[in-house]
């Protein structure tokens, strides 16, 4: 079985980042180790939030798991929040990557060309650090600029998106993957390197929720455990994104709360992916 460590935050209540991956990685038949990096009582669009930092606990896990040898094919890293959190990060890939481990990054820090709260130019700059360690990456169109330094548009043509991929690619990301990108108001693309560029474009479907890019990143880097190419492996999780937004708004109440998975994750479990509409 294939044994993946995920470091991001555990935000006790609104599904997202290690409360989505574990369960997720875990139906795809993928051994889940996680090492929370902070602990938070709901995630941040929620007002008056606690916050409690774990760096001494990650410290202290990492030196046992070291003396134990404890070995794995994938570090999985998502939303972290801040730039000595991105550090420690950083030092605990370059502990815990061997030649034959993957490392997936998907760069949280903001959407619609704007960062996120708490987010800035000083966090983008530690994230490109970050990003240079990674064979996979998965910014949104946001990220991608913040990265690269690339002006943002609201709708993005493929050469803009060429020279993104590029600029990533320059970065020392081996495999980028673009998400997000507005080809179309009715359409979303997501567009990437495996072994040669690949574009792929899907209904979007209008609505969004929080988690939506933690359950596209896990399901993304458990497909390419499970023996996928990167294409197929966006294929897939933009399949079991778009079957969970739909499950979510069936489903109603406070979009806050997060996405209604529970009633997809036995789609993962079905080995072959999700059925995509295109
Ligand atoms: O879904 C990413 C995420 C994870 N953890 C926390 C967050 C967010 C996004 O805002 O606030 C605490």
């Amino acid at each position: 079985m294939k044994r993946i460590l995920t470091i991001q935050d555990i935000s006790c209540f609104g599904k997202c980042s290690t409360t989505i991956a574990l369960p997720v990685l875990s139906v795809m038949g993928i051994e889940t180790v996680i090492l929370p990096t902070a602990l938070f009582s709901m995630h941040t669009l929620f007002k008056d939030v606690y916050r409690r930092d774990l760096s001494y606990e990650m410290e202290r896990i990492a030196e046992r798991w070291e003396r134990e040898n404890i070995h794995f094919d994938a570090i999985y890293t998502a939303y972290l929040g801040s730039v000595d959190e991105t550090e420690i990060v950083m030092d605990m890939i370059r502990r815990f990557k061997r030649d034959n481990t993957l490392v997936f990054v998907d760069p949280v820090m903001g959407d619609n060309g704007r960062f996120y709260t708490g987010f800035d130019q000083t966090y983008a700059e530690k994230t490109r650090e970050l990003c240079a360690l990674a064979d996979v990456a998965v910014p949104n169109v946001t990220e991608s600029c913040f990265l690269t330094g690339y002006p943002y548009s609201e709708q993005q043509d493929i050469e803009q998106i060429r020279e993104l991929l590029n600029g990533l690619r320059d970065m020392g990301i081996a495999g980028p993957v673009i998400t997000g990108i507005n080809t179309a108001p009715d359409r979303i693309a997501v567009a990437g390197f495996g072994s040669e560029l690949f574009i792929k474009e899907y209904e979007r479907i209008p609505a969004s929720y929080h988690g939506t890019g933690d359950i596209f990143s896990s399901v993304c880097i458990g497909s390419i455990l499970n023996g996928k190419s990167p294409a197929e492996a966006v294929d897939a999780a933009a399949g079991y994104v778009a079957e969970t937004i739909k499950a979510t708004m069936e489903q109603g109440g406070d979009p806050r709360y997060g996405v209604a998975f529970e009633k997809t994750l036995p789609l993962l479990t079905l080995g072959d992916g999700v059925r995509v509409s295109k």
